[in-house]
């Protein structure tokens, strides 16, 4: 530990120039077919950082076309033994770990996310994500099964097919990771679209998976809009399953498209309205973003935040995404203050640039309140106070959504009891934000359908085939 405290922060590359830009289908950079490009811009200054093209459905369908191919029996991909898959998205992992630098430092011009934070959460993320799939690759496999009378049966899990992948501008990186190593790892091939707001870590990463050396068309990476290009995934006849991350809105959009089209498999992460529930037995408060605390009285959740250029290491608040997005989180706010919460702290615009919000604290909030029932997604916590355990459960629970929900206790055994009422895909006892790539990760509710990481999500991207043999005597 001495070693570690001694070592320097790690700092942001100077980026002269993006360097890729452009549609990557079947190992090579295409121009859009529509010709036309995008800006993509950093949140922090309002610069425009570089034109990227701009993928539309012509595109979409020259990507699935060599998605499809790649995935054919008897193509180099699907005659790779699965032990040769886990050691290609090794090599993309470690080619990942080279790039690290340069890598985080994309992350935080295009998202506005401090650097720290892409370095050592999203870059730390994906890498990992990458290795633990790695290691499944050659350890998916079926079942023999004991069947009634003179038959014998075994599974055996084979690819999905081609998988789209629609990720939004939160973790643009850690999103691309979480779909497609696991589609990899189970042998399918990949068409993906990144965020419009932040197309960049995804295409460099389109240049690690060529030099890693997968074959032509087993990854595809389309930058572009929702509606177009992200649409044209979503009801494509020959995508098979497509894994998407964003609005509750978006996710309704993308289940119907399947539906109308071949009813591909959807798998959705969508909105929450985290609770976390801090009893007074608990002096600590929690780190990250819950959207709702349950405070007994008596308790203080106070936060130090550095506000500031994203690229500066000691900066721990960043901008909001886009004006959208600011204008849509300033108007919750203006709610909270019109509907009655009590404004602890922030609630306001800093500095010059308009895309920075303080640090926000309600008290006093009601569950009828905007702030309470509404996806925030932005640096706004409100404090609810309870005081009966009961009564904590039952309001955390009143939520279309049932992402995340976190419980702060000394005592074990409520902890475990509460955590079995809770309606969500994860609680987190004493902590918050712990992501890990062994443990599965989805919603219950509104909050979508399916599970990422861990060995569950290898279900999502595996058909199960049974293959029964009848036996001509039974000995
Ligand atoms: O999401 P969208 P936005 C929530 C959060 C946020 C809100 C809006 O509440 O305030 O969503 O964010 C693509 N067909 N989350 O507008 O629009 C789009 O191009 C196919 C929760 O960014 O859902 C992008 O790639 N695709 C969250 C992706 O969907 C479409 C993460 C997400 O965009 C499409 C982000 C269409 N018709 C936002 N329209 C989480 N769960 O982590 C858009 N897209």
């Amino acid at each position: 530990t001495k070693g570690i405290a001694a070592l320097p922060l790690p700092q942001p590359v100077k980026v002269q120039e993006v360097r890729h830009t452009k549609i990557f289908i079947d190992n090579e950079w295409h121009t859009s077919s529509s010709g036309r490009t995008f800006p993509t811009f950093n949140p922090a200054t309002g610069h425009k950082i570089c034109d990227v093209e701009e993928a539309d459905k012509e595109d979409v369908d020259r990507a699935v076309k060599a998605a499809k191919a790649a995935e054919q029996r008897g193509s180099p991909w699907r005659r790779m033994d699965a032990s040769s898959r886990g050691r290609l998205l090794h090599k993309l992992a470690d080619l990942m770990e080279r790039d690290r630098l340069l890598l985080a430092t994309l992350e935080t011009l295009d998202t506005g996310k401090p650097f720290l934070q892409s370095f050592f959460i999203d870059l730390d993320g994906s890498i990992k994500t990458l290795r633990y799939y790695a290691g499944w690759a050659d350890k998916i496999h079926g079942r023999s099964l004991p069947v009634d009378e003179s038959f014998m049966c075994f599974t055996k899990h084979e690819p999905v097919g081609v998988c789209g992948a629609i990720i939004p501008w939160n973790f643009p990186l850690l999103m691309f990771m979480w779909k497609m190593a696991p589609a990899l790892s189970c042998g399918n091939t990949v068409v993906i679209k990144p965020a419009e707001q932040t197309p960049l870590t995804a295409l460099h990463v389109g240049a690690l998976i060529k030099e890693a050396g997968f074959p032509p068309g087993v990854v595809n990476i389309l930058p572009g809009f929702g509606p177009t290009a992200g649409a044209a995934i979503a009801s494509h006849m020959d995508v098979d399953k497509v894994a998407f991350t964003g609005s509750t809105e978006v996710g309704q959009l993308i289940k119907e498209a399947s539906a109308k089209s071949n009813l591909k498999r959807v798998t959705l992460e969508l909105g929450g309205k985290n609770p976390c529930i801090v009893f007074a037995d608990c002096d600590s408060g929690c780190g990250g973003d819950p959207e709702r605390s349950f405070l007994q009285p008596g308790v203080e959740n106070v936060k130090k935040i550095v506000i500031g250029d994203p690229m500066d290491p000691q900066t721990s608040h960043g901008p909001q995404i886009s004006q959208q997005h600011f204008d849509k989180i300033m108007d919750l706010i203006e709610s909270g203050k019109e509907e009655g919460a009590r404004l602890e702290y922030g609630g306001a615009a800093v500095g010059e640039n308009r895309l920075f919000i303080q640090p926000t604290i309600f008290s006093g909030v009601k569950d009828q309140m905007r702030i309470a029932k509404e996806e925030i997604f932005g640096p706004v916590q409100c404090i609810f106070s309870f005081k009966r355990q009961q009564e904590a459960i039952e309001r955390a629970n009143r939520s279309q959504y049932g992402l995340v929900s976190a419980i702060f206790t000394r005592s074990m055994d409520r902890a475990l009891s509460v955590s079995a009422a809770l309606e969500t895909g994860t609680v987190w006892i004493n902590c918050y934000n712990a992501l890990h790539a062994q443990t599965p990760f989805g919603g219950y509710k509104m909050s979508g359908n399916g599970r990422e990481l861990g060995e569950y999500a290898l279900a999502e991207y595996s058909e199960v085939k049974a293959v029964t043999i009848k036996l001509s005597e039974t000995l």
